[in-house]
């Protein structure tokens, strides 16, 4: 036995990083489920502070490349067709749909693009992603085995680990590397993973609906912008009235788009400061969020303090904002992901809590009417 193990690390000294199946195993776990939670959370990062989301789920998803590999060479010679039983056809699926959602990634990250139907590359990456720990849950229900039954070699395990982990951090700086020295379309990401797409160039950006939300024009003549909720004075401001009145429509604001669909992009916002708009109706003292409408039902909330900063847009880069870019008015909020930017809006609400729904109402709106 002792002789074996010895032949074997001579022949390939990387074995020796392997740790044990169980503890790889566990670890394979630990990896979807960092990768999962970064994954999702990312979706929701859009200021360059929160960067180390990405960064965590980059080197979780090399180190997920590692400890795959051990896993697969471990387990392949089960894989052959005439021993194939139902429990093993789960096990090919995780396999499937763990290897696609690293490739879209590592795709993505290189500079990838594909298409299915309305959907790019990181859309596939999300699905296949979200797919991985159902599978894996469905996989342990057959092939579950506690942790405790792993054997302990503390220090020698602990070892393997950090070596796991630094060579997945090595990979990922060398695949950002790689990446600039091929100049692939992969360089110029933002640190969301974006890229850029139609920056100054007015409304020659992409449009990016949700589920169903596709409104037929709004006729500038019966728009309203409404705005009540906790405040002393509710009001309603017709656009005339508003570009003429002494709120104006011209404060500027250069912010980027960014969406969780994989593009950004950079322009001049100009339109109605929310700050402004606030002033004038005087929030109450117990206003804590404001919350902006579509005439779709699709609907955002901003803390007050963040909300005063933002702009409901009516220009971008000096042209009017187009209807499918949300006229006659759009959010613009600075350091928000593209979802939150709502776009045909005609309410402005103060609240004191926070309107759970709207998190399903963006998913939904458009087919309530
Ligand atoms: N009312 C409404 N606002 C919306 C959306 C939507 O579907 N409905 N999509 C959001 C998403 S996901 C993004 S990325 C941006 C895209 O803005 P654009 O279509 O002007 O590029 O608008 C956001 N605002
Ligand atoms: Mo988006």
């Amino acid at each position: 036995m002792r002789l074996r193990t010895k032949d074997r690390l001579t022949v390939n000294p990387l074995r020796r990083l392997e740790p044990p199946a169980r503890v790889v195993d566990w670890t394979l776990a630990a990896a979807v489920a960092i990768l999962v939670g970064t994954g999702l959370y990312s979706l929701v990062v859009g200021d360059p502070s929160g960067a180390w989301v990405f960064d965590v789920h980059a080197i979780a998803a090399f180190a997920l490349v590692v400890l795959l590999g051990f896993k697969l060479r471990r387990v392949a010679s089960r894989l052959r067709p005439d021993r194939l039983t139902r429990v093993r056809l789960v096990s090919v699926l995780l396999a499937v749909t763990s290897l696609g959602a690293l490739g879209t990634g590592l795709w993505w990250a290189f500079g990838g693009s594909v298409r299915v139907g309305p959907w790019g590359l990181l859309m596939v990456h999300m699905t296949l992603g979200v797919a991985v720990p159902v599978v894996l849950l469905w996989h342990l229900r057959h092939r579950y085995h506690s942790p405790a039954d792993a054997p302990h070699h503390g220090r020698r395990t602990a070892l393997q680990y950090a070596a796991v982990v630094g060579l997945s951090a090595l990979a990922w700086r060398g695949q950002r590397a790689a990446n600039d020295l091929l100049d692939t379309a992969g360089a110029d990401r933002r640190f969301t993973g974006s890229r850029e797409e139609g920056s100054g160039d007015g409304n020659a950006f992409p449009v990016t609906s949700w589920v169903a939300d596709d409104p037929a024009p709004i006729d500038a003549e019966d728009w309203e912008l409404r705005v009540g909720g906790l405040v002393d004075e509710p009001a309603t401001f017709g656009l005339d009235e508003l570009a003429t009145d002494e709120l104006g429509t011209d404060a500027q604001q250069r912010a980027v788009l960014d969406c969780t669909s994989g593009w950004y992009s950079d322009h001049d916002w100009q339109g109605l400061a929310v700050g402004d708009l606030l002033d004038t109706v005087g929030p109450r003292d117990s206003a804590r969020w404001v919350q902006f409408r579509s005439v779709t039902g699709y609907r955002w909330s901003l803390p007050v303090e963040e909300a005063r900063g933002a702009l409901l847009a009516t220009h971008v880069d000096g042209e009017r904002i187009s209807h499918d870019h949300g006229f006659p008015m759009r959010l613009v909020a600075p350091g928000r992901r593209g979802f939150q930017w709502v776009k045909w809006v005609t309410d402005v609400r103060v609240t004191r809590r926070r309107d759970v729904s709207e998190s399903v109402a963006i998913f939904v709106s458009g087919f309530e009417e």
